[in-house]
This record gives C-alpha cells, structure tokens and sequence, in this order.
C-alpha cells in the first residue's frame, strides 16, 4: 500500500506511539540500561559478573605468557621501538634512568622482536597492560631491581681502572687471550649446534645428553653470565634472544635435579641479577617449580631425578642400587631456592630446602662427617663413603656460601660448615712423604689415599671461609688452603700437557699423578682454577696468575679444535686424542675463573656475589642500604 504524503501527517508507529511518546520511551530505556551496566562495576560484589562480561579481556595469561609479553612489549605489531625500554644498566652504569645510560644501553641490551613459540605467543595475544600481571600468589609483578642493585658495594663489573688509555699491559693482555677463547667456543657452538645442550667439536654437530629432560640450550644458559661479564655484546644477545625465542619448557623427560638447578636455575638467575631482564627471571621461577616433585618424599629429602611429565621422582640407579639420595646433589640446592623465593615470593622454594638443612642438623653423623648417600624414605645414611670430591663437594660448598649470601646471619649454616670442616681435617687431610697435603676419601673408617679433580674446589672454599673462622684458626685454614691448591697444580705440572688428570693418587711412591689410564683423562673441569682465583683474590701472590696462564697455554694447545674446545682423554701423552665434547662449564665455569683471574678484585666483588657451583653469580643478600650505587 503507498502512504502518501501529506503534510500534518504523523503516522502512527507499530506500537501505536506518537514520535513525542517514542522519545520519552527511548530515554527512559537508555537511562535503564546506564544504571544496570554501571551496578556491573559499583556494587561490591559484582566480580563474578565481571569476569562473565570481561573474561576474555583479562584472563590471567600463564608466567610462560608473561615472560614473552615482558620481553616483547611490541611483538605483536612487529614495529622497531624507538628508545629500548628501560631495563639493566649496562656494564658500568650506575643510572638506568638517565639519557646517556639509555643512549649506551641501545647496542647492549636492545630489545628483539622474536616471533616466539607458537603456544606461547597465543597466550600473549589479547593481553593489555592487565595480562602481564601473572598469577596471584605465584610470582610478584614486579622486583624491585634498582634497589637491589643499589644496595651493591660496588659496580657489578667494577670499576674497570685499567679501560684507561695507559698502554696495555700484560694482565690486559691475559685478559683479551681469555675472551677470545670464550667468542671462540661460542661462535663454534652457535655454528655447528645453536639450541642443542653441547657442542661436539670433531663431529661439529649438537649433542643433547640425557641429564636435562628434554630442556635444550644448556651450552646458552650456562654463558650468558660469562659473555655479559666479558662485554661480548653481540653474542651476549645471540643468547638473550634464543632463551627468548627458543627456551621451552614444555618438556616432559627424565631431568636432575641438580644440574638443572646448578646450570639453568643458576644461569637464568644470574643472567637477571646481571640484566634485570624479566624473562630471565620468569623462566627461572618457572622451571624451579618442574623441580618440586622431586621433594615428594617422607623425609621431604629430594630424589635425584624428576620426571616432567609425570612429576614423578626417582633415585639413580647407580646410587645404593637405587635407595639413595646424594649428598652433593640435594644439598646443592639452597643458593637458587632461597632466591627463586625471593624472586617468585614464593615460599615453597625456601621451605624445601631449610627442611633438608633440618634433616641434616639432626641426623647422626659418624665423627661429625656426613656421608654421601642417604634414604630419602627413611632419611639414614645407606653408606658411610665421605668425599670433598664428587657425590660430596659442593653440599661443603654451599654451606660456607650460605653464610656469606645471607650477609653472614645464617648462623647454622655457618656452624655447619665449620664442623664439617674440622671433621674432615681430623679424619681426611694428609699430607704425603713428599710434603704434598692432599684431601683423601673416607669408607668407614679405611682411607683411599686419593684425590678427585672435583676435590680441587676445596682450595678456594677453604680460603673463602677462612677470614669467618675463629681468630686462632684464620692463618691456619689459609695455609690449608695455599697448601691443597699447591697440590692440585702439581696434579697438572706432573703430567705432559700440563693439564691434571680425573684423580691423582698418592701412594707405591707416587704422587699426584692418575695411576690407571681411565682416571687420566681431562674434560675441560674447572676446580683448580677456581681454586687459584679465590687464592689469587686472597694473597694477590702473582704465582696464581702464573699456574692459571699455563692451563690457558695447555688449553690452547692441547684442547683448542678448528671448531671448538674438546676434552682430552690422556692428560700424560703429548699427542691429544680428543673426547669430542665442549662442556657446558668449560664456559660458565672454567672460562669465567680464569677471566676474573686476571681482573680486577672489585669486578663481581666476593663482598657483593658467591658464585654457585656451576660459577654462576648470585648476590650478597644486603639488607641495609649502605651500598655505593654498585650499579
Ligand atoms: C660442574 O658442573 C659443577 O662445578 C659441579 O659442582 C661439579 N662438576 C662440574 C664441573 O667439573
């Protein structure tokens, strides 16, 4: 039907309302439907309707998702920042916030805009400023790193008196020789197996070991301290952006607990502490929390092995046909849990460890040494084997650190360390016919006249903890200590490539040297030259820095390949026959004692950082704020 038009005409509406009448109904439903959507966010219990209406805005993205967001503020529009967000100083700078500290942070620790894994960057995606929070009672959103890093006593890399123009000097010299063996394995690691666990230097390819459960990267993690503290720039952001890209950890084999913690627990922590780069810390607090498993025990005594799939745990096969726990692994623990709690604030990880401190203060310890397998099921020891070297080493280690990293008020620690040690003078250290004071192993009762390679660190912890001891005793255990490390060094002067062997006898009327050809190989370890850094920072005796330059020259000879650094399997013959593998501490650990060697004091001062067991930095816990701005 056609309406026509015709003037005074209103027609009528369905309804049968007038256009006056249709106005006053449609404000009065506007105003309606103001006053409910308002009630959705005033009234006080309107969370629930809230997160029905807006859940797929807010949704708390997993810490994976929060690491990846944090890094990549712009990922998903891909555009180049214009300034880099404000992150760590870099090496040097005191300021994050200042224009020229900004300006020189550009080329240092400039952001990379990673398309990242797929799983995690569809986490990210809808995230506003809201979704980097991560989950509550998980990890903090924040930490307060410039606190932190002013409470330092001194700049983390030092004051670097010697980056004058003054001509170069000979320690400079040293100095340069070491970086360039650390740019050397890591160029021929990112070559020929970037992302894998190890390099394989003969066969130039990767290799994945079976220790890690499916984690990749070890070689990365364990050198991102090294290259920062070395200013290898470039490569330092090679690692950066593959822990960012590449570093999953959505893996499900079988792990140790203790070289994961040592290695990437430790590396990740380090690297934040050095960087202040969130996704260093949130990987951190995320694989620590794959670790807890291994604690579900009845003495709450972890388990050496985890399952990520599973999360369930299980002992080595190898230790006590599989009854046993060791005590150099769950007792080498404490460093990087007391600061995933710190960093996470999360108390759980400082919980695990304080109860395995427990069970060991109260346990029963035959002449106050402690062995090196205990049940975690009925939490008594199943062997009395006691050694400073491997399956006992650095549970010695970590006590004595614990003390110094709680700014030396974690007395029990403290007491523990100094009646292990006296135990062990009384029962173990001994001193050869040819004058050589050396650390023996310990089977109830009977002595193997023995040291291992690992028991080399002990020179450099016994000098750490000297100057806490008593009065009487201070001079005593520095002597102790120049002593086992002039010991290990003879290990190396002894044999042909200057380069010590897996164990060293002192017995038939030998000395110091490996007695069968299976203990005479050298896989690129660092415990001797650990030993004469902490010598070195002690009595500033230049024969450290003498013995640490004939391992660089033996390494350089013996073990440099065209593609990487290999261990040798005969340190007493002239002629290497190579082991093919470049081990991850041959760059966190050996590379690093030997750089700080021939540095500075103040660069990663002993006032400010104990190193873990794989030589990664972690800090002094100052509480105070008398720091001098030690960016
Ligand atoms: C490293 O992984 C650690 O130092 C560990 O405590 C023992 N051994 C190796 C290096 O030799």
């Amino acid at each position: 039907m056609l309406v026509r038009k015709v003037p005074g005409f209103v027609p009528a509406s369905p309804w049968g309302l007038r256009l006056p009448q249709k106005f006053v109904f449609l404000l009065f439903l506007s105003g309606l439907v103001t006053l409910c959507f308002g009630a959705l966010f005033l009234l006080p219990n309107s969370s629930r309707l809230k997160r029905l209406f807006l859940a797929p805005r807010t949704q708390q993205p997993s810490l994976e998702a929060v690491a990846q967001v944090a890094s990549h503020p712009r990922a998903r529009g891909q555009e180049s920042p214009p300034n880099p967000a404000p992150a760590a100083p870099a090496p040097g700078e005191d300021d994050p916030g200042s224009q020229a500290s900004s300006r020189r942070r550009k080329g240092w620790l400039r952001r990379t805009h990673p398309t990242g894994h797929r799983e995690e960057a569809t986490a990210t995606r809808g995230g506003g400023a809201t979704a980097l929070r991560p989950q509550e009672g998980s990890v903090p959103s924040s930490f307060d790193f410039k606190a932190f890093r002013s409470r330092l006593r001194h700049p983390v890399l030092g004051t670097r008196a010697d980056g004058s123009k003054e001509p170069q000097s000979l320690v400079q010299t040293q100095r340069e020789k070491i970086k360039e063996m650390m740019q050397f394995a890591w160029q021929s690691y990112k070559r020929y197996a970037m992302g894998k666990n190890e390099l394989r230097p003969l066969t130039r390819d990767g290799y994945e070991g079976n220790m890690f459960g499916g984690l990749s990267g070890a070689t990365v993690i364990d050198s991102l301290d090294t290259l920062y503290l070395m200013e290898l720039k470039e490569e330092f952001q090679e690692a950066k952006a593959w822990v960012e890209e590449s570093f999953h950890l959505n893996v499900s084999g079988e792990a140790s607990l203790f070289e994961v913690n040592i290695r990437y627990i430790g590396g990740l922590l380090s690297a934040f502490y050095l960087t202040g780069e969130e996704v260093f810390r949130i990987k951190a607090i995320k694989l620590g929390e794959k670790l807890l498993p291994a604690f579900d025990t009845p003495t709450g005594i972890p388990k050496g092995v985890v399952n990520f799939k599973s999360g369930s745990n299980r002992s080595w096969g190898w230790a006590m046909a599989g009854s046993s726990s060791i005590l150099a692994e769950f007792g080498s623990l404490h460093l990087e849990f007391l600061h995933l709690t710190q960093l996470s604030g999360n108390q759980v990880f400082a919980e695990k460890v304080r109860n395995i401190r427990k069970v060991l203060r109260e346990i029963d310890k035959p002449f106050g040494l402690y062995p090196n397998f205990l049940s975690p099921v009925s939490g008594n020891w199943m062997q009395h084997h006691v050694s400073v070297g491997g399956l006992g080493d650095s549970f010695y280690e970590y006590l004595i650190k614990s003390w110094l990293m709680s700014a030396k008020t974690d007395m029990e620690a403290k007491d523990m360390y100094y009646e292990a040690l006296e135990a062990i003078e009384t029962h173990l250290v001994n001193v050869s016919p040819g004058g050589l004071t050396y650390i023996a192993e310990w089977r109830g009762g009977i002595l193997d006249h023995k040291m291992g390679h690992l028991a080399c660190f002990s020179g450099g912890m016994i000098a750490l903890g000297a100057e806490d001891a008593k009065e009487e005793k201070r001079a005593h255990y520095r002597e102790l200590a120049a002593q086992i490390t002039k010991t290990c060094h003879e290990s190396y002067a002894r044999s042909d490539t200057k380069l010590g062997p897996e164990a060293f006898w002192f017995n038939s009327g030998r000395e110091a040297v490996a007695t069968q050809t299976s203990e005479s190989y050298y896989i690129l370890r660092p415990e001797v030259v650990e030993s004469y850094m902490y010598l070195w920072r002690q009595t500033h005796d230049p024969i450290y820095r003498e013995w640490g330059w004939e391992v660089v020259m033996a390494l350089e000879k013996y073990c440099r390949t065209e593609a990487g650094f290999s261990g040798i399997q005969d340190v007493y013959s002239k002629v290497p026959n190579h082991d093919n593998k470049q081990q991850t501490f041959f760059l966190a650990e050996t590379l690093k004692y030997l750089y700080l060697l021939f540095s500075e004091d103040d660069m990663l001062s002993l006032e400010d950082w104990v190193f873990n067991t794989e030589a990664h930095p972690l800090p002094v816990n100052h509480s105070d704020s008398s720091g001098r701005g030690g960016g």
